[in-house]
């Protein structure tokens, strides 16, 4: 079940008919994004064309993946399904349960620990029902599907908004919440509504201190966190090709951060080496024969403003190394600029740790380049101002990278090798004793995201976004303004040095090797295996059904908060030390929006509860509601719930009784988690009535009972003084998503047909 052959055949059996049908239909040449999609449609052989950013579209994907923090509440929900074995090949990998302090042979240990109950019972679940398991330690992810699964010209989804990492080898991949991949993996449909296409074309080549990560930077910064939004970012053009596969995968990665829906590149010559590389010659062997259906249409890229929504182009030759941030990824300075804006926003200059890895940017060719600049400071007896932390992206990684003598390099410089897992990324990181009251400071990492306390907790840590060979740069230097192109450092001898251009391997001249890699292949028959949720458990907590909510329940409902300014699912359910609950709904549910600022006092976690006028937490204000049976509504700015996948940002507020979310605008995957959780994911038709909204306001939806697909609904707010405005709120629900609302949520539908 985990890698399948036979699989990848079968999808490139039926890809040439399915493309040839498909531009018949559209009438034109075809993008890769297009291909893929045309060529997984649910009911097989396209049999119309689709009107981009409108059609909702069935689609069939080929692969899940599913990490430990997701993947509790997606197979809680999958137990309920009433299946035996999911219905397509699905994997769970343990890594964001990992926190990195110590170094990885002692961390680790602490994590089976601490959280064995948790692995224990997801190891027990994947063998029940036919998932392959990777073990804690055995890599992060989206490495280990680039390296195992992820195939060219395949669809997948993952229970991760990095899945799109998988683009990086021509898939499209996507990430969703757990009730999505309950879907798929139940033997459903899963639905999509039809992207919109942005093509990236890049021109020249990267040279020096440029890398790959500074094109996603880059494109951070010309599109913002939400210019992405409901589109495939296909790129293309030569500088495209002379890249490596974990390059581009590295650049699909953040597309996340982009809001885009996914992104990938055309089948090439470095996806085939790295496919040679990772032992699956026979993948590539298959995609050859049909390689013209594994990118686009040469019409497309030939001129691409007729086949895509919108275009950007990059020279790489032109493209200077970037620092994205603080607290938001799309905040882009160029290396060599950054004295001036650091001063100008006091930014802290001296950098106290650089920390390599995370999913966007741990493969061996991260590690090999990033080392050749560590190993420069050893030769020119530099003393690194700056801590180091690595986080190897997979085991393979990791032994490779040990035996080849990169690690060693880290190690002379005092970095600590942490386990091969998410660590400080997600902030599983030891940094502190208390984050809260930490001082202000600078950190660069090679991560993808940046938003306040992410890695550490501090508030206070202004985190930068770069790519490993400038985070290893930038901590030798332990300078924010450090430009490794025209600045000299002084070694311990006292003399000026500078560091050279970085170089290194795009695979292992050696090849990969491993030992034992971690992973788990599930039973055939799995079911004589038990799964195990103890009784009285603080981590895992088997769901009961939401009951639907009803018309009636949308009248009198009462403003929980209006939250100011970015809202990310980090800020509705935060990560680090909450990762513990994500198995258990009412533990994690006391986390409740306490990142959202508060619109009417500007604090985080202080809210005005309308029963007893006075202040008090998000979740403890808002149980109070759920105790009198009065619903609430959460009011937000754009791109509400960017970030994550993590459904928990829905099921949180669903649980504690929240009915309503109205915002400006939404981020994708969280929208339709509010949809799937059976509640109103709604948008003011005219975003100036966002400033309508007052603390003490209560909100009637005056239409719920005609709630129906494109009819935007009609809701009274009424303020404290009894005066009243009406207001109209649009939403993007269809026929098959007010079911879901009617059932109390989509696992209710399914469960029903299942009866
Ligand atoms: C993240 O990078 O924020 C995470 C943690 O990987 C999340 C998933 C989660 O919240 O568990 C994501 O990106 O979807
Ligand atoms: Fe893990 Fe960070 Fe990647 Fe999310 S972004 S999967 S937390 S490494």
């Amino acid at each position: 079940m985990a890698f399948d052959i036979d699989m990848i055949k079968g999808v490139y059996a039926t890809i040439g008919e399915r493309v040839e049908k498909a531009r018949e239909l559209v009438g034109k040449p075809l993008t890769l994004s297009e291909k893929i999609l045309y060529s997984h449609l649910w009911d097989g052989k396209p049999e119309k064309a689709f009107v981009r950013g409108k059609d909702y579209v069935d689609f069939a994907p080929d692969r899940i993946a599913c990490q430990d923090a997701t993947a509790q509440m997606a197979l809680l929900q999958f137990m309920q399904a009433g299946k035996d074995k999911v219905a397509v090949p699905t994997t769970v990998h343990c890594d964001h349960l990992i926190q990195a302090k110590d170094g990885a042979a002692t961390d680790l240990k602490h994590a089976n620990e601490t959280s064995k109950e948790v692995f224990d019972f997801l190891g027990s679940v994947s063998n029940k029902y036919g998932i392959g398991f990777w073990k804690p330690g055995a890599g992060i992810i989206h490495q280990v599907v680039l390296e195992n699964y992820a195939f060219p010209g395949g669809m997948m989804i993952g229970t991760d908004s990095h899945t799109v990492n998988a683009g990086g080898l021509g898939m499209v991949a996507i990430g969703v919440g757990g009730a999505d991949a309950v879907d798929v993996m139940a033997g459903m449909a899963w639905e999509l509504k039809f992207p919109k296409l942005i093509g990236v074309k890049l021109t020249g080549k990267l040279s020096g201190w440029t890398a790959p990560k500074d094109v996603i930077l880059k494109v951070a910064e010309i599109l913002t966190v939400k210019g992405g939004t409901g589109a495939i970012v296909e790129y293309f053009g030569p500088g495209a090709t002379s890249m490596s596969c974990t390059g581009k995968g590295t650049i699909c990665n953040m597309g996340a951060e982009i809001g885009a829906t996914t992104s990938t590149f055309g089948y090439d010559e470095s996806m085939e080496r790295y496919l040679r590389a990772t032992d699956r010659s026979d993948v590539a062997d298959e995609a050859n024969k049909v390689k013209e259906h594994l990118t686009a249409d040469p019409e497309v890229y030939a001129n691409p403003e007729q086949y895509f929504d919108q275009v950007i182009e990059i020279n790489l030759s032109e493209l200077m190394p970037l620092l994205n941030g603080p607290f938001t990824p799309d905040l882009a300075t160029e290396v060599g600029t950054m004295k001036e804006k650091a001063e100008k926003n006091d930014w802290p200059l001296a950098v106290e740790w650089g920390l390599i890895g995370s999913c966007t940017n741990s493969s061996y060719e991260d590690l090999s380049r990033a080392s050749s600049i560590a190993q420069q400071a050893l030769d020119k007896k530099l003393k690194t101002k700056a801590e180091f932390g690595i986080n190897p992206g997979s085991e393979q990684v990791r032994y490779t990278t040990e035996r080849d003598g990169i690690l060693d390099i880290f190690e002379k410089l005092d970095a600590k090798i942490f386990t091969n897992a998410c660590g400080p990324c997600i902030g599983q990181w030891g940094r502190y004793e208390d984050p809260k009251n930490a001082p202000k400071n600078s950190i660069v990492h090679s991560f993808n995201r940046n938003f306040a306390k992410r890695a550490d907790g501090n508030p206070n840590t202004h985190a930068f976004v770069a790519s490993p060979e400038m985070t290893a740069a930038i901590a030798i230097a332990g300078r924010l303004d450090f430009n490794p192109l025209t600045d000299k450092l002084i070694n311990e001898d006292g003399e000026e040095v500078m560091l050279d251009e970085p170089t290194g391997w795009e695979l292992p001249p050696k090849g990969f090797e491993v030992k034992e890699n971690g992973y788990v292949e599930p039973r055939e028959d799995g079911s004589g295996v038990d799964v195990i949720v103890a009784e009285g458990s603080e981590r895992l907590q088997l769901l009961t059904p939401f009951e639907p909510i009803k018309a009636s329940d949308l009248q009198g409902m009462k403003l929980l908060i209006k939250a100011f300014g970015k809202c990310t699912t980090d800020h509705i359910s935060m990560a680090g030390p909450w990762l513990r609950f994500r198995g258990h709904l009412d533990n994690i549910a006391n986390n409740t929006l306490i990142g959202a600022v508060n619109a009417f006092n500007q604090k985080t976690n202080l809210v005005k509860s309308q029963l007893t006028g006075e202040y008090g937490g998000v979740p403890d204000t808002q149980r109070e509601y759920k105790k009198k049976g009065i619903m609430t509504v959460v009011v937000g700015d754009h791109n509400y719930g960017e970030g994550s996948s993590r459904e928990h940002a829905a099921m949180q507020p669903r649980h504690l009784g929240v009915a309503v979310v109205l915002v400006k605008s939404f981020a994708r995957i969280h929208e339709t988690n509010l949809k799937k959780q059976g509640m109103l994911a709604l948008t003011f038709a005219n975003e100036d009535d966002y400033d309508l909204i007052q603390e003490d306001d209560t909100f009637n939806i005056v239409d719920a009972a005609e709630f129906a697909p494109d009819k935007p609904l009609t809701i009274e707010v009424v303020h404290a003084d009894g005066s009243k405005d009406t207001i109209r709120a649009n939403h993007s629900y269809n026929n098959a998503q007010i079911k879901w609302f009617n059932q109390g949520s989509a696992l209710n539908l399914i469960k029903k047909q299942n009866a």
